[in-house]
């Protein structure tokens, strides 16, 4: 047969006005009626590649085939061998071997519809319909398990919600919830057929066809029985494709007796382990895990298999429940310190400490499955449920970041949760939206959610809308495993699933555990009071561990005197435990730290500040780098008002000064020069809300071409990660605090679009950073920047709520702490965090560089200023960043009025924006000689010192505090009471801190500045007396008066009229003389 015999038989095949039609026409200059009949369609299916599209494609490969047949793949040969043979359209094509392994469902379509292939009848339409609509019913059937076979799998151990569902037998039709109308194209007739098995299955196995009894029977067991998958919402066919696999597979769910022996001994420790406590203490809350004690052996599982695929460390997050249990059963905390924590003993060290349910830990430990080491982490934290969830994630990420890990591989998170505060709480929410975000992935968490279906006293019919209490994890695409916790081997197959589904995909995943509370919402709790039903199903119930058990022993596994002796022991071990923790006669908060920071603190001063200046050639190349173009400059468009912008810099930096973000350029850069990791992160910080970072540049014309100029400053240089944030403040604050707690030299910031919206992260403040050390001698430097000030914008972009974060402070309003040289730095450490209203570029520079420069960690908080950010007036010296220069507390008066302070009648204290306000004002009115103006740059711990020797040299001046904001509001109800504490001394002391002073080096100082505690003459002083406290009044009163808005209930106004009248007012009240 020649050539254009073969082409004539595949160009005699084309469908008319296609391409290879016209090449027919061409060819043979033939016409429609002239061409063969059009082969059937049976043909056209047998052959789909001759479709015109492919003409060209099948004309080269022909041409080649002639030249040599070798240079084609054996398909075509085959192809070209038989049309070349004659053979009739739809005969010539033989499948092409594949070059994957033979699927197992590749079987000819022969040996299901043998007529198909023999008879003279294949264009039959009705035979193949049927066979064809009976296979696609098959398929939908199949598919329908996959999507639904959940919504009837056996997941409840109280079955209240699948009571008419459980045990159905699994050869007869499956419920029509999971398959629909699909059920309807058969009959029990029909269950003995065998049907070609599609590629989206894998229940086959080797097998490509299956009796449709079986396939169902499959199906059934993969999808219905203890597990319920939910998974084909999945936008991935890879991530599906490898869930069925992973579910399907016969076979897949076979433990052998080892690993069943090795599950029993778990589950007899996480059971006896809360039986020990409730005989030992039975009157004590330890929130138990009665009822689901297979979350011990899940955690071990998911731990087990993690290590065995390259995981070195485990960051955890949990709830209360069964957490005593975590910790002593997979931390393997030592059981003496668990012990101790219900013993009521007086604490050894610092801080108010926690409850024993909310307290962390870290553990080293080795894997005795893998004989790998480990460290596994629980995170401390509050009752807020959930609210460590992005706390874990940024420790999480700051561990892979630190052990340069930037795939997961070696760091993993962990998260539990309660089912009620699972779907309850948005944090959950705003913490999975982190999940796929470059600068905030852990790549993948686990979650495991204990889920009892009550929460308290409320169950689900009342506490949630969405059918599974799991549902908010869809939104990223998370696979989610329900599981009943009474099979504890589905339990082990499911997390041998999601650990391998995180190493493969790097993705989070949910294992459901569906369980039930055996006890009240604690051991307290009468649960009968409002769950009388599940309660009187719940008391009926066998514990797992004898449900299991009994498995065992009827399979032979192990013998009813092996499970005795695997309890016994663990018993003993307990009893020993219990023993030595009473010879305890402390419990130690530091036993319970998360986050240690081995080596930071030994070796340190605990009162010496590293110098903050640094010298003019760091700042001038910072400055420098910082207003150029990258070094690529030709190639890569700027934006025409940045290029405006990187020149102005430029001529800040030829002047030597600086402007807000050119002194937090220095700050960073000189940080990261210095090996210091910076970390900025929030709502759109690159460029910064109000345009004034530019911290990324981004070229014009190239997506995602971009410059760091900070990131590239000198070659050894500590990492800079700017990273602009999801629209949430809850989670992106607690990931950044999560961050912060890591690596104690690193600088990590978060700023708020606005300082107000702070407060949708107020849990992340009220219960980790402003009480943290206190709880958990947790320390943190986190910095938080949050843009404040009165600038007519309205009632929300005005306030930072300082004075929440100051009513928060630790500090005595009443005590006035001891004078020494050292004093600042003593107030820093006593106080729980800083509270900061900078006003020039070089108070924030040294603050910010002060953060690492001190020898402890402090979280600081910033009032930032808008403004400013832009106000000549507001630039900063180099001569006030250089070496040699330090943090300002407080500015003093430094103009006409303090060469002749007798001549001054007032003496104005204020902090931030307002100061330019007043000082311009000042001027305006000619009272630069008469009034005197001090600006508090650090209101928390509050600079009594600096105060008092400001008011000492304008002694006879009227004392004022000025402020912009309402006042109920800003630092005012802060400052008053330590004004009046420092300066009339009408408080109580305490008499021990006065002892100190007098007793110490330093007390000419303190005597030069508190005569009064010094009479010269008189009669001696008595004792002190025996209270600690005495009463102190030796000097007339020097009162502080207001000068403000006044009292409000909303932040600002949101009129500009009312807003321009509003700040006359202040102004004329704080200068009228
Ligand atoms: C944010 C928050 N709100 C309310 C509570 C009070 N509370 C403590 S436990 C609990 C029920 C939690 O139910 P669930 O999440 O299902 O956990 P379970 O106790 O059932 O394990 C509630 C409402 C809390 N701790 N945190
Ligand atoms: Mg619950």
């Amino acid at each position: 047969m020649n050539r254009a015999r073969v082409l004539s038989h595949l160009l005699s095949r084309a469908p008319p006005g296609t391409p290879l039609a016209a090449a027919r026409t061409f060819i043979y200059g033939g016409t429609r009626g002239k061409a063969s009949a059009p082969p059937p369609p049976t043909a056209l299916a047998a052959e789909p590649f001759l479709n015109g599209s492919s003409s060209n494609y099948v004309e080269e490969m022909y041409t080649a085939w002639l030249q040599d047949p070798k240079s084609v793949h054996q398909s075509w040969d085959t192809f070209f061998r038989n049309a070349s043979a004659g053979a009739a359209p739809g005969t010539a094509y033989t499948a092409p071997p594949s070059l994957a392994e033979p699927t197992p469902h590749h079987v000819p379509l022969s040996s299901i519809a043998p007529a198909m292939a023999t008879s003279p009848m294949v264009g039959d339409v009705q035979i193949s319909d049927k066979v064809i609509d009976d296979h696609l019913a098959v398929q939908g059937i199949i598919r329908a398990y996959q999507a639904r076979g959940h919504l009837v799998a056996a997941l409840d151990p109280l079955g209240i919600d699948r009571e008419a569902l459980k045990d159905r037998p699994p050869t007869t039709l499956p419920s029509r919830t999971v398959v629909r109308s699909y059920v309807d194209a058969f009959g029990e007739e029909d269950m003995e057929r065998s049907f070609k098995l599609p590629m989206s299955t894998y229940v086959g196995g080797k097998e490509g066809q299956l009796p449709l009894k079986e396939i169902i029977k499959r199906l059934e067991n993969a999808y219905c029985r203890s597990i319920g998958v939910e998974f084909m919402f999945i936008n991935s066919l890879e991530q599906c494709n490898w869930i069925r696999q992973k579910f399907e597979s016969p076979g897949v769910m076979t433990m052998d007796s080892l690993e069943k022996r090795l599950l029993l001994a778990r589950l007899t420790r996480s059971h006896g382990f809360e039986a020990f406590l409730a005989r030992k203490f039975s009157s004590e809350k330890r929130f138990g895990l009665e009822g689901c004690e297979i979350l011990i052996p899940a955690m071990k599982q998911v731990i087990d298999r993690s290590t065995s695929l390259g995981v070195e460390s485990f960051v955890m997050g949990m709830p209360h429940r069964g957490r005593l249990n975590v910790l002593a059963n997979v931390c393997r905390k030592p059981l003496e310190h668990i012990f101790t924590q219900f013993a009521g003993l007086e604490s050894a060290d610092e801080g108010s400490g926690d409850v024993k349910y909310h307290l962390g830990t870290y553990q080293e430990r080795l894997n005795r499955v893998t004989n790998k080491n480990i460290r596994l982490a629980i995170v401390a934290n509050p009752s807020h449920l959930e609210a460590c969830d992005p706390v874990v994630q940024g420790k999480t990420r700051a561990e892979q970041f630190y052990h340069g890990d930037s795939e997961g591989k070696k760091v993993l998170s962990i998260l539990l949760h309660g089912d009620a505060a699972f779907s309850g709480q948005g944090i959950v929410y705003e913490t999975f939206h982190l999940s796929e975000l470059p600068e905030y992935t852990t790549h993948g968490t686990i979650h495991i959610v204990v889920n009892n279906q009550i929460g308290f006293t409320t169950d689900p019919r009342m506490s949630r809308s969405s059918p599974y209490c799991t549902d908010v994890a869809r939104v990223v695409n998370a696979p989610i495993f329900h599981v009943n916790a009474d099979d504890p081997e589905a339990v082990m197959h499911v997390c041998n699933v999601a650990a391998d589904w995180r190493s493969t995909f790097h993705k989070d995943v949910v294992i459901d555990l569906v369980c039930y509370r055996r006890n009240g919402h604690n051991e307290i709790d009468e649960p009968m009071f409002t769950q009388p039903l599940m309660y009187t199903r719940i008391r009926k119930l066998k514990p797992v561990i004898e449900l299991y058990a009994d498995k065992l022993i009827n399979e032979g596994v192990v013998t009813p005197e092996e499970v005795k002796e695997v309890k016994d022991k663990y018993e003993k071990i307990l009893e020993t435990a219990f023993v030595e923790a009473k010879q305890e006669t402390q419990v130690f908060n530091k036993h319970w730290i998360d986050s240690p920071w081995s080596g930071f603190f030994e070796g340190k001063d605990p009162l010496k500040i590293s110098p903050t200046g640094v010298h003019e050639d760091t700042l001038k190349h910072i400055g420098k780098k910082f207003s150029s173009a990258p070094p690529n400059a030709s190639d890569f468009v700027i934006h025409r008002g940045i290029q405006r912008i990187l020149n102005s810099r430029m001529e800040m930096v030829e002047s030597r000064t600086a402007d807000w973000a050119l002194g937090e350029a220095m700050a960073f850069g000189s940080l990261l020069k210095e090996g210091t990791h910076v970390r900025l992160s929030g709502q759109d910080v690159e460029r910064g809300t109000f345009s004034h970072r530019h911290h990324v540049l981004h070229h014009q014309k190239v997506d995602k071409s971009q410059y760091n100029a900070l990131a590239n400053l000198y070659r050894d240089q500590a990492p800079y990660t700017v990273c602009n944030s999801s629209l949430s403040e809850y989670a992106v604050l607690g990931f950044e605090l999560g961050f912060s707690m890591t690596n104690p030299n690193a600088l990590v910031i978060w700023e708020a679009q606005f300082g107000d919206f702070n407060n949708t992260a107020q849990c992340i403040i009220d219960q980790f950073i402003s009480s943290g050390q206190s709880k958990w001698i947790r320390q943190s430097g986190l910095v938080l920047l949050l843009p404040h000030g009165m600038e007519g914008m309205g009632p929300e972009h005005s306030s930072a709520r300082l004075e929440r974060f100051l009513q928060m402070t630790s500090d005595d309003p009443d005590v006035l702490p001891p004078f020494s040289d050292d004093f600042a730095i003593r107030q820093l450490s006593d106080i729980n965090w800083i509270v900061a209203n900078c006003s020039t570029p070089a108070s924030y520079f040294h603050i910010l560089r002060r953060q690492i420069a001190l020898p402890f960690r402090k979280p600081l908080i910033i009032m930032t200023p808008k403004s400013l950010l832009r106000l000549p007036e507001a630039r900063s010296s180099f001569d006030e960043m250089i070496e040699g220069t330090e943090f300002q507390r407080m500015y003093p008066e430094a103009g006409p009025a303090s060469n002749n302070p007798a001549n001054v009648k007032r003496l104005i204290f204020c902090s931030g924006r307002v100061y330019y306000d007043l000082v311009q004002a000042r001027k305006e009115a000619g009272l630069e000689e008469k009034i005197a103006i001090a600006r508090v740059e650090q209101i928390a711990p509050f600079p009594y010192d600096l105060v008092m020797k400001e008011c000492a040299k304008y002694a006879d001046a009227e004392l004022v505090w000025s402020q912009e904001e309402h006042k109920n509001m800003g630092a005012w109800s802060y400052i008053q009471p330590r004004i009046a504490t420092a300066m009339n001394h009408e408080r109580h002391i305490s008499s021990e801190r006065v002892k100190i002073a007098r007793d110490s080096e330093d007390q000419s100082w303190y005597e030069y500045w508190f005569p009064w505690f010094f009479p010269s003459s008189g009669p001696p002083e008595p004792e002190s007396p025996a209270p600690s406290q005495v009463h102190v009044a030796s000097k007339p009163k020097r009162p502080v008066r207001y000068a403000g808005r006044p009292v409000s209930a909303s932040t600002a106004t949101g009129n500009k009229k009312t807003h321009i009248r509003e700040s006359k007012q202040l102004l004329e009240d704080s200068l009228a003389l």
